[in-house]
């Protein structure tokens, strides 16, 4: 046992055995075994530059979400994350070399899914992050730290994936060359939603913007939404980006890291579900943004595979990687589905409108 873990879960005035936990890119995340049991997480600094400010976005996010679910006479200790304060005073503890950790109370009775065949999943998925978008709809964004700038800027992100190609730190690309094909052809995507923001035709609402289908606990008896979980990424957003992304991961058929491309495709079946969690929940949804739900799955599909090709090129330096051609998978595995999507488009479209007039 490490004895540099055990001691910082003393920090925090809890004693207990830990293991590994979860299956997270960024943090590292430790069960506690103490009963209560909890959450140790070290916060991931080359990801997170400013750690205190990623904090200070989920500290404050928390305390308004416990207030409204109070008010709807919900359980806040079970229903939003809940930190414990260090004996530093602070809800985290930096250690002398500066790794940042902290701890929450761990939500028991439920579970996450990395991926699932059971649609009604994605529609409890879909309701719990439509209700946390409506609970944070009155937050003040203003406050919110840019702890990622431009994190889902797709316009940016493209310039980031060409310099990755140009630079090719790793020496791969020539391994990668009908993939970076395949992001390259499609540039024109990356507009779609940005410049719909800047002018105004899209409004910024306060989003999750890492809506993976692992960070929602589902009741490990009723199947339903409890928590939203993995706050590091709360800023201003389109609900594109987390309507898209949630599909991204629960629409697929098999694992975002499925090496038999013949096993991954995009699951209409499992979109349905979602688009009927998500839209009963969220009346507040415009036009603009009804029109572009089948297109925001494919826009953020083709993001992340695009950042996992990057990384790939870049030496996998950002996502956890567990072996050598890691992110090359994953992207391959993205951009199946994006083809696939592309295909479906109409069909998914018509599952909207078909939603929408029930
Ligand atoms: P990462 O940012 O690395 O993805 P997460 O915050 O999503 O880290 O945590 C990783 C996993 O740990 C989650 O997918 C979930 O299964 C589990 N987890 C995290 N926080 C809690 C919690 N408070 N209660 C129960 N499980 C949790
Ligand atoms: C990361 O932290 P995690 O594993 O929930 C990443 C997301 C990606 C996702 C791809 C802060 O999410 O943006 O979509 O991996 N989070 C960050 O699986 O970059
Ligand atoms: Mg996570």
């Amino acid at each position: 046992m490490d004895t540099n873990i055990s001691s910082i879960i003393e920090h925090f005035g809890i004693k207990g055995e830990y293991e590994l936990f979860g299956n997270g890119h960024i943090n590292d995340t430790y069960f506690v075994r103490s009963e209560p049991p909890y959450i140790l997480q070290k916060l991931n600094t080359n990801t997170f530059k400013k750690p205190i400010e990623v904090m200070e976005n989920i500290k404050g996010v928390t305390e308004h979400l416990r207030g409204k679910i109070l008010a709807e006479g919900g359980d806040p200790d079970r229903e939003t994350l809940n930190f414990i304060d260090s004996d530093a005073g602070t809800p985290y503890y930096v250690t002398e070399n500066g790794d940042f950790y902290r701890m929450y109370k761990f939500v028991g009775g439920a579970h996450s899914c990395d991926s699932t065949d059971d649609p009604m999943q994605l529609y409890y998925a879909a309701k719990a992050f439509g209700h946390f978008q409506n609970l944070l709809a009155d937050y003040p964004a203003e406050s919110l730290h840019e702890v990622i700038v431009n994190f889902h800027n797709t316009k940016s992100r493209y310039a980031d994936f060409k310099k990755a190609v140009a630079d090719d730190l790793s020496g791969r690309a020539a391994n990668a060359e009908a993939e970076i094909k395949f992001v390259l052809d499609r540039e024109a995507d990356a507009s779609v939603v940005v410049d719909d923001i800047a002018a105004g035709r899209i409004p910024l609402r306060v989003t999750h913007n890492d809506t993976k289908i692992n960070n929602v606990l589902l009741d490990d008896v009723t199947g339903e939404g409890v928590c939203v979980i993995d706050l590091d990424t709360v800023m201003p957003g389109s609900l594109l980006y987390d309507f898209g992304d949630a599909l991204r991961s629960g629409g697929s058929s098999g694992a975002e890291d499925e090496p038999d491309l013949d096993k991954i495709w995009f699951d209409a079946s499992k979109f349905e579900a979602f688009t009927k969690g998500f839209l009963e929940v969220l009346p507040s949804i415009t036009e603009r943004e009804l029109e572009l739900l089948p297109f925001s799955v494919k826009l953020m599909t083709l993001e992340c595979g695009s950042r996992f090709l990057a990384d790939y090129l870049n030496g996998d330096t950002y996502f956890r990687t567990h072996y050598p051609e890691h992110n090359l998978v994953r992207a391959r595995t993205q951009f199946k589905l994006v083809a696939d999507i592309e295909a479906k488009h109409d069909e998914l479209m018509e599952i909207v409108k078909r939603v929408v007039n029930k």
